[in-house]
């Protein structure tokens, strides 16, 4: 195995092309090598569960949630603790042991499904036709996406065996060297339909367990009390913390993606739940110090934390920082006690600013505008809508979002989900007719939201076709869940999305030629052009 790292699973990869030396995220070496380690020996787990299957064997729910958070731990941002990792290795290996030995006929399996920890070639480069490599990572970079959205499913007690099985055969067929770049591109379809079905699964369990979401005014600033800040994506996490937190004089904030927790019914009646905290994930290095209080961070995205606020840090399920203390579940609880204990003794927030935002667009919320939103488009109001979702980051190429939202014109209508919103949510663009010009449906989990309100615009416009519909894509990237939210709108016939700052590096130039003949996807070029361009 060569010392060195490659990933290239994200938008800051170094130099555009790969992380060599150390990640860009602060993934070290030992890390990345821990991470690929773990994804190998899950691909040969699932090897041995696609091929019980194949005997009309059952694979247990918690078979299935191994692989699943195997998946998601490697997402960028999520995990940087080695030993957890490795841990989570040799558990892998364990579970694949005693299943090897239920399987009738093993002359089809993998080497990896046969791997118990010798020196093999695993890694992204292990792969040497560039072709090949490129539509493998695109399909495990989507498989974590839907590992990460299934997770959150199954923490609702939602699951789905078919989404499961789909996900193992995909893994384990990417140990098979018979599949050519036809099968492999085929696959990536078949992903971005699961990821359909991924994508609906957690809005049922969201909105079943929590409510539809309600339009709804969040608070910017903040209290005298002392508190806890809520990162990530897990609002079960939230929920109980919730729970634990009632009457004792602890207020509970927002970070990022957890902003669209306030839009549920059941979430938003917690009155000590007070307000967002702050923007997107790469702004916590500064915010998380002023913040004062202790921090739980339930998904990605950590950034590996400064001294400063590394000992008020609490991590929990696919999320691990080796300084960090973290909450395991236990008979599908968590205890936060410690964390609450903690918050207690620290100082109230340093405000950032003050007053309020306002989101919870989801689609019934904007099914339920749909008669004023048809007559805006009828009557000329609204010319255009234009769907700004996805990620935020570090980089400086980032402000081209803020200045397109900027310079839209004031008929257009921006829809948005993920963290990529802090980059116009509170610019005041306004409204039109009383529909604000900033519709934000959710977390990057909520992107199913926006391909329901562009396929119910559809329906009532009689189209034949979602891309006669005006909606322009300006899609912002950064992770792997990005990745798969993009499969999904292929799936779904959505042509012409234009993907930046930059396009992954993990296509090559000739997968990266198939997306664009069969999909239009391009790239961004500079405000001015693709205004022109897009919007007209
Ligand atoms: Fe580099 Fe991104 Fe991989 Fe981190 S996740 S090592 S920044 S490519
Ligand atoms: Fe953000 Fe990580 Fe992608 Fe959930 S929090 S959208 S980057």
């Amino acid at each position: 195995m060569s010392d060195k790292m490659f990933c290239y699973q994200c938008q800051e990869t170094a130099g555009g092309k790969a992380c060599s030396v150390s990640g860009v995220c602060g993934k070290k070496p030992e890390v990345a090598k821990a991470q690929d380690l773990l994804i190998y020996v899950t691909k040969g787990l699932c090897a041995v569960t696609t091929q019980l299957r194949a005997e009309n064997k059952i694979v247990k729910v918690r078979i299935n949630r191994l692989v699943t958070l195997n998946l998601f731990t490697t997402i960028t941002n999520a995990n940087f603790d080695r030993e957890k990792i490795i841990e989570r290795v040799q558990k892998t290996l364990i579970a694949k042991k005693r299943l090897l030995a239920e399987v009738d006929d093993k002359k089809t399996l993998p080497t990896a499904a046969l791997y118990s920890g010798a020196d093999v070639e695993i890694g992204v480069l292990a792969t040497a036709d560039e072709d090949i490599r490129s539509l493998r990572e695109l399909i495990t970079y989507g498989l974590k996406g839907m590992a990460a959205y299934l997770y959150h499913a199954n923490a609702l007690n939602f699951d789905d065996e078919k989404i499961s099985a789909f996900m193992q055969s995909t893994l384990a067929k990417l140990l098979d060297d018979s599949l050519n770049g036809d099968e492999l591109t085929a696959l990536v379809l078949e992903t971005g339909r699961v990821g359909v079905a991924v994508m609906a699964l957690l809005d049922k369990a969201n909105t079943e367990t929590y409510g539809n979401p309600e339009i709804s005014k969040v608070k910017l600033g903040v209290g005298k009390n002392p508190a806890i800040l809520v990162s990530g994506h897990d609002l079960r996490d939230l929920e109980q913390l919730l729970e634990q937190t009632e009457g004792t004089g602890v207020d509970v904030y927002t970070h990022g993606e957890m902003l669209p927790a306030h839009y549920y019914p059941k979430l938003k009646k917690y009155p000590h739940l007070v307000g967002n905290y702050g923007n997107a994930w790469q702004m916590q290095t500064t915010e998380f110090e002023k913040f004062n209080g202790a921090l739980l961070l339930t998904t990605n995205c950590l950034v590996p934390p400064k001294e400063s606020y590394r000992d008020r840090i609490f991590t929990t399920g696919a999320v691990g920082y080796p300084a960090c203390k973290r909450i395991e579940e236990v008979d599908g609880k968590k205890d936060f006690t410690e964390l609450i204990r903690l918050a207690k003794k620290l100082p109230a927030p340093t405000e950032l600013e003050t007053g309020e935002i306002v989101g919870g667009f989801a689609h019934e919320q904007v099914f339920a505008l749909a008669d004023k939103v048809v007559e805006a488009v009828k009557s000329g109001a609204i010319r255009k809508f234009v769907v700004m979702a996805g990620c935020d980051g570090r980089h400086k190429a980032r402000q081209y979002y803020a200045d397109f939202a900027k310079a839209l014109p004031k008929d257009t209508v921006i829809l948005t989900a993920g963290c990529a919103k802090y980059k116009y949510l509170k610019l005041e663009l306004g409204d039109i007719g009383g529909i604000p010009r900033v519709l934000d449906a959710g977390q990057c989990n909520d992107s199913y939201s926006l391909a329901l309100i562009a396929l119910k615009l559809k329906e009532v416009f009689g189209l034949d076709d979602v891309n006669k519909l005006p909606i322009a894509y300006v899609i912002a990237w950064y992770e792997q869940k990005a990745v798969l939210v993009l499969l999904a709108l292929l799936y779904l016939g959505v042509k012409n999305i234009h993907l930046g700052p930059t396009l992954p590096a993990f296509l090559s130039p000739n997968v990266a030629k198939v997306l664009v003949e069969n999909f239009g996807i391009s790239g961004i070029t500079n405000v001015d052009n693709d205004l022109k361009d897009w919007i007209g």
